[in-house]
């Protein structure tokens, strides 16, 4: 029962916590991706879902994130195989225009709990620098940010972009921002629309695994 101790020192917020029971659990020898997977990211995940209904909010989940990689660092050496292998790519920037970056940057510590590679290119990020990173991350998915109804069409410009460079077979495109909706996601031929940190783990692993 002791995995349930991580999940539960996660979701508590107690980063001290986690690095006692997952060195109790490593000791043990506890199956790391069990430490990983039913203790760690299913606590981010259940932090994500509270999180998207209002229940906790940005510093609780800033706080549950440190607690999360400070188990995750714990467990890197002991990572191996199957257990190193990201979920997938993701390279992720706030588009052309627009400098907010605190929602995208929860999206990025929500994508890395989920077990992405993230590749974080910042801010007033031009749309062929997302085309040029995705070629060479060999991204499964651009994450596309704004904050700004003066920039939406920056997101949709920037699909165009990916369109053109011929990347478009090859990558998902998620959206997110306070300004756009799942229909306008829809209307501009994104893969899928994130409305919060909370849930964007979730709807990117979604568009990897199925
Ligand atoms: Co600006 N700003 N701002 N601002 N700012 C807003 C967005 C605004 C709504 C304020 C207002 O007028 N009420 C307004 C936009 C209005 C509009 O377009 N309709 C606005 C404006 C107008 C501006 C300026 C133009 C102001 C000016 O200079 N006249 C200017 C623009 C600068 C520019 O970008 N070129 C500007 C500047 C700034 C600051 C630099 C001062 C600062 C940004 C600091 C930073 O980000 N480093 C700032 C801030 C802080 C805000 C507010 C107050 C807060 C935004 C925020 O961080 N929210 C905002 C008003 C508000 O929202 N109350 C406002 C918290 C964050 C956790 O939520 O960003 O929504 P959010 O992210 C969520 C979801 O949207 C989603 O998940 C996140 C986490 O749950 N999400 C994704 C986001 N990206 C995603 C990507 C995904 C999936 C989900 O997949 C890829």
């Amino acid at each position: 029962m002791s995995i349930e101790n991580i999940f539960q020192a996660v979701i508590g917020l107690n980063a001290d916590q986690v690095v006692s029971e997952v060195k109790t659990e490593l000791a043990a020898g506890t199956d790391v991706n069990a430490i990983l997977n039913d203790g760690l990211i299913k606590a981010m995940d259940f932090v994500g879902e509270r999180f998207s209904a209002g229940e906790t909010f940005v510093p609780e989940m800033l706080m549950s994130a440190h607690a999360m990689k400070t188990g995750v660092e714990l467990l890197k050496p002991h990572l191996t195989g199957d257990a190193q292998k990201k979920v997938g790519t993701i390279v992720i920037g706030t588009v052309d225009g627009d400098l907010h970056d605190i929602g995208k940057n929860l999206v990025c510590i929500m994508l890395e709990g989920a077990g992405f590679n993230v590749v974080d290119l910042g801010v007033d990020v031009k749309k062929e620098t997302f085309v040029e990173m995705a070629k060479e991350h060999n991204a499964d998915i651009i994450g596309l940010s704004t904050l700004l109804t003066t920039t939406m069409c920056m997101v949709e410009d920037t699909i165009a972009a990916i369109k053109e460079a011929g990347i478009r077979d090859s990558v998902k495109i998620l959206v997110g921002g306070a300004p756009l909706s799942r229909e306008y996601a829809d209307s501009i031929g994104a893969d899928a629309f994130a409305a919060d940190a909370g849930s964007a783990g979730k709807v990117a692993r979604d568009l990897v695994l199925h």
